[in-house]
């Protein structure tokens, strides 16, 4: 009893020493962009309890002057990602010491300098902020809300360039094709568990109806790609769809076809080329297949001094069909240059594997287009 007693008086000064602040990041759901409450009153010794719900937040500290941006020295709780389903005990939290009575400003780092910015759209947060005048908390978040109408501004003004802008009449360094304009993505960071062995988080760029960044599987997923045949210059499918892990393989048919990396704004000319110092594409080789004499002649193609990029034998992996960067717009943007290409694509490998398969694997999450060409030996 005596001991009970002494320990307790003992614990009373500790607990006193100061007051605990909790302060929810989003609600228990995560269906909003705010810190609630979104200011309040500290004194020296007290703590603020920041509790992380679902989706991914930071708490970050800036200031007044730039509520978006990191303060030099400031604190930052890094992205916070929580599950969906998780159980509320499970969150975790992240601890401000208030250690004097100067205004402390907090922004959530999401999806820094894009529209989607989460301080840009008011998710802030103050300690011992003035009630009123210059510095209150109403004129922060109004600076945050003008920091997000700026980056949606600059957001819409880059996808509706008018022709002369830079970012919509880019061509190839050839021809005379006006490309659309690249598809506004958004960064994001979640956490991935597969299996419900291996959980990690990932940050990626991503734009709408882009598959998701979950593999289906350790192994993932196989897609098989017919490259060619008698009298098809196309591949099948044009298109796949792919999460990370799975494997895209293709299978070479007749003709001699090859299947290259290129980009979108140049397709029929490998990703980089003459840019010894840039990721190279990735490139198959030249796979000859000997035509089938009880089909078709397969003739038809060898003799004729035509692309087969050009003629819109290209593909896509994760276009998204909607966008102004489909797959259709990268065909179109083959088939309007033709296989024109600056400077000769160099001579075909001597690689003669018959029915031969290259496989790609998707590495990257949601959002990564790979193109891939085909080119006719005879055009070369
Ligand atoms: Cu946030």
């Amino acid at each position: 009893m005596f001991a009970s007693i002494s320990l307790s008086l003992t614990l009373l000064p500790l607990l006193a020493l100061g007051a605990v602040h909790d302060v929810q990041v989003s609600n228990t759901n995560g269906t909003v962009l705010e810190y609630s409450p979104d200011a309040l009153s500290a004194e020296v010794g007290d703590q603020v309890v920041f509790h992380f719900n679902p989706k991914n937040h930071t708490v970050s500290q800036s200031s007044f002057a730039s509520p978006c941006g990191l303060k030099d020295g400031g604190f930052h709780s890094g992205f916070m990602p929580v599950a969906a389903n998780s159980s509320v005990s499970s969150r975790p939290t992240f601890t401000v010491n208030v250690t004097d009575t100067d205004p402390i400003w907090v922004y959530c780092g999401q999806a820094a300098g894009t529209p989607e910015s989460h301080c840009g759209l008011g998710m802030v947060f103050a300690i011992n902020c003035p009630t009123s005048g210059t510095n209150s908390f109403a004129n922060f978040k109004a600076a945050a809300l003008a920091v997000g109408a700026s980056l949606s501004a600059a957001a819409a003004a880059s996808a509706t360039a008018a022709p002369g802008g830079a970012s919509n009449t880019l061509t190839a360094a050839y021809g005379d094709v006006t490309l659309p304009p690249v598809v506004s993505e958004t960064l994001v960071t979640i956490p991935i568990t597969l299996d419900s062995s291996s959980t990690w988080t990932t940050t990626y760029t991503s734009y709408v109806d882009s598959p998701a960044p979950t593999p289906v599987s350790p192994e993932g997923a196989v897609h098989t790609v017919v490259v060619g045949g008698p009298n098809k210059l196309f591949f099948d499918p044009d298109v796949v769809i792919a999460n990370p892990r799975d494997t895209i393989v293709f299978q070479f048919h007749q003709n001699n076809h090859s299947v290259t990396q290129s980009s979108f704004a140049d397709p029929c000319r490998p990703l980089n080329e003459g840019n010894p110092s840039a990721v190279q594409a990735l490139s198959s080789g030249f796979h000859p297949v000997s035509a089938n004499a009880t089909e078709f002649p397969t003739w038809n193609i060898t003799t004729s001094p035509k692309s087969h990029c050009g003629a819109g034998m290209v593909f896509a992996v994760n276009a998204i069909n909607g966008t102004s960067r489909s797959f259709s717009a990268f065909q179109s943007v083959a088939e309007q240059l033709n296989g024109t290409v600056v400077g000769a694509i160099s001579s075909p490998s001597a690689t003669s594997t018959t029915g031969g398969a290259l496989s790609l694997r998707a590495t990257s999450g949601a959002g990564i287009v790979v193109a891939l060409i085909a080119v006719a030996a005879s055009f070369l």
